[in-house]
């Protein structure tokens, strides 16, 4: 009898990114089979530029050593291994509106990094208040769609794993004040942990 192939995944807790892959690893129940190995894009000497020549996490290591990298790609393979398509359907106008809605929730997150980095990369230098702004409408008119439509809160696939996320990194790093004027997505929220559990499991500590 031949063992299943184990996974490394390589992302730090509070990599919102990473975070995604972590909720569809719990939800595709591949929580034995992947081991979590912290990865630090900032450290030159690190593996996961060699696993990933951008450089970014998360970052998931086959048992033969080849990689696939961004957290879309990663958890279409795992729900491919999983044998299911509980995430994302596999054909048809459903999976490209699903594809587009998770590229929305990524989109808020780019977003939310970079104003994250603008102070992190340019510690000592004057900040850009309209790079800054620039970035901020966009995660103001990604709520804005999602609080105009919602998704299922009692569905787990790739639209609310991946706008959980964004909104869990929102209230973390506070890059907007997203909860006063996104009164839908509040409830909503509140409404999907309570449906998927692997939101609250994989809450980084102290964020
Ligand atoms: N599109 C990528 C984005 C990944 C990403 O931006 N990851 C961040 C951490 S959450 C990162 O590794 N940043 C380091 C860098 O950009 O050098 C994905 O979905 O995986």
């Amino acid at each position: 009898m031949s063992s299943a192939e184990t996974f490394v995944l390589r992302s730090t807790p509070t990599s919102p990114f990473g975070r995604k892959v972590r909720m569809a690893i719990e939800a595709l129940g591949l929580s034995g089979r992947v081991t979590v190995t912290p990865a630090d894009p900032l450290d030159e000497n690190d593996t996961l530029r060699q696993q990933n020549p951008l450089g970014k996490m998360p970052c998931l290591v086959l048992g033969d050593g080849s990689t696939i990298y961004d957290s879309g790609i990663i958890i279409e393979y795992l729900q491919d291994v999983a044998g299911t398509d509980r995430l994302l359907p596999l054909r048809g106008r459903d999976r490209y509106r699903a594809l587009t809605l998770s590229r929305l929730a990524d989109g808020i997150m780019d977003a939310s990094i970079l104003v994250v980095y603008e102070t992190r990369f340019r510690r000592d230098l004057p900040h850009s208040p309209r790079w800054l702004s620039h970035q901020r409408d966009k995660i103001r008119r990604g709520l804005a769609a999602f609080e105009a439509s919602p998704p299922d809160p009692n569905k787990t696939d790739v639209v609310s794993i991946g706008l959980s996320c964004a909104l869990g990194y929102l209230d973390w790093r506070k890059q907007v004040d997203w909860r006063p004027t996104y009164p839908i997505l509040v409830e909503w929220l509140k409404r999907f942990s309570t449906h998927e559990p692997a939101f609250e499991r994989t809450r980084a500590k102290d964020t």
